[in-house]
C-alpha cells in the first residue's frame, strides 16, 4: 500500500487531518487502533472554542454542530457562595459552542467516509520504520501483516500511542495531586451556562451536551475508582459544592480522568509529525484538550499541503515551533484555571486565601475577566506569539 500521508489515530486529530489533506487533494491512510464504534461513543471533551467552530464550519463538517450544538456566552465561576458571571460577548464578542468530542468524530468519519477516504479501524503492532527517509509504517489487520509507504507519518495516537516513542523528545510533565469523576447523566440541565465551582470540599463543574442530557464532573483524590462513588452520593456531592438544584437521572457514563500537564519538544522527528494529544496533554479544566488538537493539525495540514505539492519545506520546517507556541499558552491558562479552582490535598490556609483572592480579582476587574474570556473562547489561530 502506498498514501502521501499516513495518520495513526482516528481522534479528533487524525480525523481532521485527513479531511483537511483531503481537501487540499492531499490522500492519506489513517490507521486505528480500536473499532468505528468504539471511537464513535468514546466519551470526552464538550466545549469547542470559537476557532475550533470556525475551522469546521470552513471545512465543510460544521453542519450537525450548526444544528445540534449549543452556543454559549459565557461562564460561571461560583465561590464566596455566589455565582459571578464572566461574559464572553461583552468581553470579547465570541463565544464557544457545546458539542460532544463523539460527535466531531461521528461528524468526520462520515465526511470522510462520504469522501472516499480511508479509515482502517482494529488494526495492532503499528510499526514505524525509515523516518528519515522513506517511512515505512507495518501493521496488523485482520491477521495480515501490511505494509504502508508514505512521504510523511503524523503521529495523531493520543498520550498512550506508540508514535512519540519513535524518538526521544523533551518532556515536561506535572501531575497534579487530584482527579475528575466525572458523570454523564439523562437529565434536563437546570444552568443555561457552564458553572466552575470552588468549594471548600473540592471543585466541581456544571455542564451539559443537550437540553436532555447534563454532563457534571467532581474533584476526587487521584487514585479514585468511579465504582466507590453511588450515584446517590455523586448527586449529593454535586448539589453541594453547586449549592443549586440539579436534575438528577440515570447515567450514561461515569468515570475518573487524570489530571496532568506534558508536553514533549519537539513536535517533529524527520518525517514524523506529532499532533494533538500524542504531543501534549492538558488538564481538563480550561477546555482546552480537543481544541489544542484541533489546532495543531490546522497547522500541519498547511504545513503538509505546501511540502507534498510544491516541495516547499517552509511550513514543516517551522511546525513544531508553531504549535509550541499555542501548546503553552494553553498550558499556562489550564494550569492557571486548575490551580485556582481545585483544593489542594495539604489544604494550605495561604494558597486557599490566594486563590479566593484571584477568583475575586478575576470577576471584578474587566482586565482579569478579559484575560479569562479571550483565553477561554480561544485566541486566533496564528494569533499566539
Ligand atoms: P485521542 O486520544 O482522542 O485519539 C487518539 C486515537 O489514537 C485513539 O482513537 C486511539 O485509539 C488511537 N491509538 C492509540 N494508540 C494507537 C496505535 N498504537 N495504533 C493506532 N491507533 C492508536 N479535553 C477537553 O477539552 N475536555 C474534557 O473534558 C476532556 N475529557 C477527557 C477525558 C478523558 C478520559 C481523556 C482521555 C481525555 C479528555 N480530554 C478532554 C482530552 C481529549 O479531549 C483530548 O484532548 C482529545 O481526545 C485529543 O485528541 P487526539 O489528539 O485526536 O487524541
Ligand atoms: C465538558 O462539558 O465535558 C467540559 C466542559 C468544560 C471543561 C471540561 C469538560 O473545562
Amino acid at each position: 500500500m502506498r498514501t502521501q500521508v499516513g495518520i495513526v489515530g482516528a481522534g479528533p486529530a487524525g480525523l481532521l487531518l485527513s479531511h483537511l489533506l483531503a481537501r487540499a487533494g492531499i490522500d492519506s491512510v489513517v490507521l486505528e487502533a480500536r473499532s468505528r464504534e468504539y471511537v464513535q461513543q468514546r466519551v470526552r471533551a464538550g466545549v469547542l472554542e470559537h476557532p475550533t467552530v470556525e475551522l469546521l464550519r470552513a471545512a465543510g463538517a460544521g453542519a450537525r454542530m450548526d444544528a445540534e450544538g449549543l452556543p454559549h456566552h459565557g461562564i460561571s465561576l461560583r465561590f464566596d457562595g455566589g455565582d459571578h458571571r464572566i461574559d464572553f460577548a461583552d468581553l470579547t464578542g465570541r463565544g464557544i459552542v457545546v458539542y460532544g468530542q463523539q460527535e466531531v468524530v461521528k461528524d468526520l468519519i462520515a465526511a470522510r467516509e462520504r469522501d472516499g477516504g480511508e479509515l482502517r479501524f482494529d488494526v495492532s503492532d503499528v510499526h514505524v520504520d525509515g523516518l528519515d527517509a522513506d517511512p515505512v509504517i507495518t501493521f496488523t489487520e485482520a491477521g495480515e501483516r501490511r505494509e504502508l509507504r508514505c512521504d510523511v507519518v503524523a503521529g495523531c495516537d493520543g498520550f498512550h500511542g506508540v508514535t512519540r516513542g519513535l524518538y526521544a523528545p523533551a518532556a515536561f510533565d506535572r501531575t497534579y495531586p487530584f482527579a475528575w469523576l466525572g458523570i454523564l447523566a439523562k437529565a434536563a440541565p437546570t444552568q443555561d451556562e457552564l458553572v466552575y465551582a470552588r468549594h471548600d470540599r473540592g471543585f466541581a463543574l456544571y455542564s451539559m451536551r443537550s437540553p436532555e442530557i447534563t454532563r457534571l464532573y467532581l474533584q476526587v483524590p487521584p487514585d479514585t475508582d468511579a465504582s466507590s462513588w453511588s450515584d446517590a452520593r455523586i448527586w449529593d456531592e454535586l448539589r453541594v459544592r453547586l449549592g443549586t438544584a440539579i436534575n438528577e437521572g440515570p447515567l450514561i457514563e461515569k468515570s475518573v480522568t487524570g489530571m496532568r500537564s506534558f508536553v514533549a519538544e519537539p513536535m517533529r522527528h524527520g518525517k514524523l509529525f506529532l499532533a494533538g494529544d500524542a504531543a501534549h496533554i492538558v488538564p481538563p479544566t480550561g477546555a482546552k484538550g480537543m481544541n489544542l488538537a484541533i489546532a495543531d493539525v490546522r497547522v500541519l495540514a498547511e504545513a503538509l499541503e505546501t511540502y507534498l505539492t510544491r516541495a516547499d519545506a517552509t511550513g514543516i520546517d517551522a511546525y513544531s515551533d508553531t504549535c509550541l507556541r499555542r501548546v503553552w499558552r494553553a498550558e499556562h491558562f489550564s494550569w492557571w484555571m486548575t490551580s485556582m479552582l481545585h483544593v489542594f490535598p495539604d489544604d494550605d490556609p495561604f494558597q486557599s486565601r490566594l486563590q479566593t483572592s484571584q477568583l475575586r480579582y478575576t470577576v471584578s476587574s474587566r482586565a482579569a475577566a478579559t484575560s479569562l474570556a479571550e483565553n477561554y473562547v480561544g485566541l486566533d489561530h496564528g494569533a499566539v506569539s
